[in-house]
């Protein structure tokens, strides 16, 4: 597999141009009947190549799948993303960060499988995670920060995944406190922030992400709620791409995260946030609170002002917006 990295490499490297045989073999240090097996393995994998004589080969399609290799070819970050765990198909990758956070694995280990059997969501929803077709990805930090901040993390994940969509594809997301990306109305993308913690210390933060990126279609009970890239841009997206751009968008965010704290990070987030001074219905724990939106706190918290004036502070709801 050595060799077929860095195959892949010399392909990612000349950008859809043609790379000869000749190349190609002098690149790898093998013969030129070796470089017909290793093209071959990648078509077995799913690539579609080209073959012209004189100019060789060069990819016109890589496959559906992801792979680590796919994620790691230019990707351009100093530690998010550096240890990927990739899986074909899982029940949860948080399940599996979880366990790899308690064994101590770097910050910014990323867990990316094409399926999850049991995707979950907040509360023990169900995360509808089909194969090849979305982001399903757990990205593991180890910040120095109190319990109570850990809710900013989510709403920093929100805005690093909205730039990423934005320079990714032609497509406007919005933000819907406290984690949905919206597009034109619809949820593309679902965070998920998990915690393993001893008192008030954080040890590691697990924060889930799904993106639906190249479905068609969503099952009945989701269709009239969920979208995807696909559907919105019309266009098929390169889900390892996708990923790249989150972590260096997130990695940048973190950074400036851990110097100045959420302050920088609330002013992005309320750029992109579709409830900020809308009237709003909150679905909390302890009941249903009705009101305009007015913003966050410091903290993330969502600032609900009600009919007579009060201020409600929401630590945790589901939001929908009225009218
Ligand atoms: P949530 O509780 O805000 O949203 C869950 C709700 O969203 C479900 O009850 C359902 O109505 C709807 N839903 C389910 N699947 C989809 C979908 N694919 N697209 C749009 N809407 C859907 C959101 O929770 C947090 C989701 C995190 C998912 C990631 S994937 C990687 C990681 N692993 C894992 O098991 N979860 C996270």
């Amino acid at each position: 597999t050595g060799i077929r990295t860095k195959l892949l490499e010399a392909f990612s490297k000349a950008n859809g141009e043609f790379l000869s045989g000749q190349k190609i073999s002098d690149y790898l240090g093998c013969s030129r009947t070796a470089v017909w097996k290793h093209i071959e393995e990648l078509r077995k994998e799913g690539y579609e190549l080209e073959a012209v004589r004189r100019l060789g080969y060069r990819i016109i399609k890589k496959p559906d799948k992801i792979s680590s290799n796919e994620i790691k070819l230019g990707l351009e970050t100093e530690f998010m993303g550096r240890t990927i765990h990739f899986e074909p198909v899982v029940t949860s990758t948080q399940k599996i960060a979880h366990q790899l956070a308690n064994d101590g694995t770097p910050e910014g280990t990323i867990v990316v499988t094409d399926e999850q059997t049991s995707g979950r969501g907040r509360m023990a929803r169900e995360w509808h995670s089909p194969k090849e077709t979305g982001i399903w990805m757990s990205i593991i930090l180890h910040p120095n920060i109190p319990v109570s901040n850990t809710p900013q993390l989510t709403l920093l994940t929100a805005v690093a995944i909205v730039q990423a969509i934005e320079e990714e594809t032609s497509l406007t997301p919005h933000i819907k406190w406290p984690n949905d990306i919206l597009i034109n109305g619809k949820k593309a993308v679902g965070i998920l922030t998990e915690l393993i913690a001893e008192a008030d210390r954080v040890h590691s933060v697990i924060i889930g992400t799904g993106i639906n990126v190249n479905q068609e279609k969503f099952p009945e009970h989701l269709e009239e709620i969920a979208t995807s890239l696909k559907i919105e841009s019309g266009k098929k997206s390169d889900r390892a791409k996708i990923i790249q751009t989150i972590l260096l968008r997130f990695e940048t965010l973190y950074l400036l995260y851990l110097k100045e704290g959420f302050k920088p990070i609330k002013l992005l987030w309320e750029s992109y946030s579709i409830s900020m001074n809308k009237p709003i219905t909150a679905r909390t724990l302890n009941g249903t609170l009705q009101g305009e939106a007015i913003g966050i706190d410091d903290n993330g918290v969502l600032l609900l002002k009600k009919a007579d004036g009060e201020i409600e502070k929401i630590y945790s709801a589901d939001i929908e917006l009225n009218g």
